[in-house]
């Protein structure tokens, strides 16, 4: 697991280089906007079990089937399981947003979840479905567009934090397409 820091070391040991040049000035900006990203993972993670309910509804109101007998989330049992991937994806994405560096979500969330949906035969299509409206709900916290639930922050640029954002989400889909 690595953090933008950590991994321009990392890459550095490997050049056996000093770090400088674009890699200090990449790691100058992280700190510079560190309170950006710092709000940026806030305003997802407090309105995270939000997010993840109204993904999985939105995606059921879309597919009533997954919840009809044969369906993937048919039986409460189902349905927690479905909804606390939820969390437990947006969670990783967190983690990832926060460090800057995707590894810790490739490694501890990612990896093997599509051979695990395959042998459950949870849909991928669905669970796609659902990640894209967590993706996009996500997207409009960090810009701070969500409407009735906007921080009282200083307002500034987050484009970059919100485009890094929708990237950790689009790896998430990839994996499982
Ligand atoms: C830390 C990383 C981590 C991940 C990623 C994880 C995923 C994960 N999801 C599972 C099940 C499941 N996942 C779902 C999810 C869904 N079904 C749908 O139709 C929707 C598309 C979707 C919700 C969006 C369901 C329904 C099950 C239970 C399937 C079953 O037992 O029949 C299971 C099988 C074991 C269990 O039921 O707990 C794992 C391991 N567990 C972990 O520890």
């Amino acid at each position: 697991m690595l953090d933008a820091f950590s991994k321009v070391i990392v890459n550095s040991d490997t050049k056996t280089t000093y770090v400088s040049g674009t890699d200090l000035d990449s790691l100058r900006n992280f700190i510079k906007d560190g309170n950006k990203r710092l709000d940026a993972v806030n305003s997802i993670v407090s309105h995270a079990s939000c997010l993840v309910s109204d993904a999985v509804s939105g995606m059921i109101c879309e597919n009533p089937s997954l919840i009809a007998s044969g369906g993937n989330c048919y039986t409460n049992r189902r349905m927690a399981a479905c909804l606390r991937d939820g969390e437990i994806i947006l969670r990783y994405i967190s983690y990832a947003l926060l460090a800057g560096d995707a590894s810790v979500l490739d490694e501890r969330c990612i990896s093997g979840l599509k051979e695990t949906y395959a042998a459950l035969g949870v849909p991928t299509d669905s669970a796609i479905r659902a990640i894209g409206i967590m993706k996009a709900s996500s997207v409009a916290f960090v810009n701070n567009k969500a409407t009735e639930k906007k921080l009282t922050i200083t307002s500034g640029d987050c484009s970059s934090l919100a485009s890094e954002t929708a990237s950790y989400f689009d790896r998430v889909i990839s994996a499982l397409s």
